[in-house]
C-alpha cells in the first residue's frame, strides 16, 4: 500500500498554480484579444487566473498587485499602462517572493531584480518597419500627421522613436502635427477631425502615422466626414494587426499594419512554470515579433483571422 500511495503521489497533476494578471483594460481590440488568449491558455494549462481590468488607471492595477499579493499568489504578470511609479508595489511583491512578469509594455525601474522578465515585442522596430514602408510607398516626400499611442506608455514613446529614425534619414518627410489619440476609436477620430481642420482640410497632406489600428479606424471615419479617400488621399499605416483593419485594407481605406501577436500568455506561463521548478536561468527580455501586412494580402488574412 506504502508503494502504491508513493506511485500515486507521482501520477497526481502538479498542484494547481494561480496567477494574478493586472491588465491595462480593453480600449483595443487588440488588447482584449491579449486579455481572451491570456484567459484561454490559462484554461487550457489549469492554471487559476486572477484577472483584474483596470480601466487604463494605473492605480486600479498597483490595487489589483496589491491584492494578488495579500492573497499571496504564485505568480504576478503586469501589462504597466505606463513605465512609471511602479517601485513601492514590485518592492511589496519582492518582499512576498513573489515573482513578478512584465508583459507587453514596459516599467522604467533601475533595479532589474525588482521583475522576473519582460515579454513584449520590440515597439521601437514597428516604428522603424512602418515608416521605412511609407517611405518606400511616397518616394520619401510625405507630410505626415500622427496620432500618438497613451502618454507615458512604452508602445507610443518606442513607436514614435523608431519612425521618426527612419524618417529623419527623408529630407522631405516629416511629422507636421502629432497628438494623443490615447489608443482608442473615439478618440482616434476625435482627435484626427481636429487635426485635419487645423491642417485647412488636410488636402495637402500624405498620410497618417497611427501608434495602433484602433486610432486608426476612428481617424478613417474622420478624413472621410473630411471629405477626403482614406487609403488613397491619406495614406494610413499602423500597427497591431486586428481583423477590423484587415477588412479596412482589403475595401482600401487602410494601406498598411504591422502585426502585434496577443498571444503573451503562453510563454509568460512557460517562463512562470520554470521559475516555480526552481530554473533561474532565465532572459530579462523575451521578444515577440510580428510582420508588416498591406492591402495584397489583406482580404485572405481578413479571412485567416475571422474564419470567414
Ligand atoms: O498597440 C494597443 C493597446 O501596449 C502594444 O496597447 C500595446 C498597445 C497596442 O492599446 O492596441
Amino acid at each position: 500500500t506504502g508503494a502504491l500511495a508513493l506511485a500515486l503521489s507521482f501520477a497526481q497533476p502538479a498542484a494547481a498554480i494561480t496567477v494574478g494578471f493586472a491588465q491595462v483594460g480593453s480600449e483595443s481590440g487588440w488588447r482584449t484579444s491579449f486579455s481572451e488568449s491570456v484567459k484561454a491558455e490559462a484554461k487550457r494549462r489549469g492554471i487559476d487566473l486572477k484577472f483584474s481590468d483596470a480601466q487604463q488607471k494605473q492605480e486600479n492595477q498597483i490595487k489589483a498587485v496589491r491584492s494578488f499579493v495579500a492573497q499571496q499568489v504564485d505568480a504576478i504578470m503586469i501589462a504597466p499602462v505606463v513605465e512609471t511609479g511602479w517601485r513601492p508595489v514590485l518592492r511589496e511583491a519582492r518582499r512576498a517572493d513573489i515573482p513578478v512578469v512584465i508583459l507587453d509594455r514596459n516599467i522604467r525601474v533601475k533595479d532589474p531584480s525588482m521583475y522576473l522578465t519582460r515579454i513584449a515585442s520590440d515597439f521601437v522596430e514597428e516604428g522603424r518597419r512602418a515608416a521605412e514602408w511609407l517611405m518606400q510607398e511616397t518616394g520619401g516626400n510625405c507630410d505626415i500627421l500622427e496620432l500618438q499611442g497613451t502618454v507615458g506608455a512604452t508602445a507610443a514613446i518606442d513607436r514614435m522613436k523608431g519612425f521618426k529614425e527612419i524618417i529623419g534619414e527623408y529630407p522631405n518627410a516629416g511629422i507636421v502635427r502629432s497628438q494623443t489619440g490615447e489608443f482608442t476609436r473615439t478618440k482616434g477620430k476625435e482627435v484626427m477631425e481636429a487635426m485635419l481642420k487645423a491642417e485647412g482640410g488636410g488636402e495637402e497632406l500624405c498620410a497618417l502615422w497611427s501608434h495602433n489600428d484602433e486610432m486608426a479606424i476612428g481617424a478613417i471615419q474622420a478624413i472621410r466626414e473630411a471629405g477626403l479617400k482614406p487609403g488613397e488621399d491619406i495614406l494610413v499605416v499602423s500597427v497591431d494587426g486586428v481583423p477590423d483593419y484587415f477588412k479596412a485594407m482589403a475595401e482600401g481605406t487602410a494601406n498598411a499594419t504591422v502585426e502585434l501577436t496577443p498571444h503573451l500568455g503562453g510563454p509568460a506561463f512557460d517562463v512562470i512554470d520554470r521559475y516555480l521548478g526552481g530554473d533561474r536561468d532565465i532572459d530579462k527580455q523575451i521578444t515577440t515579433t510580428g510582420d508588416l501586412y498591406t492591402q495584397e494580402t489583406a482580404a485572405e488574412e481578413y479571412r485567416k483571422r475571422t474564419g470567414g
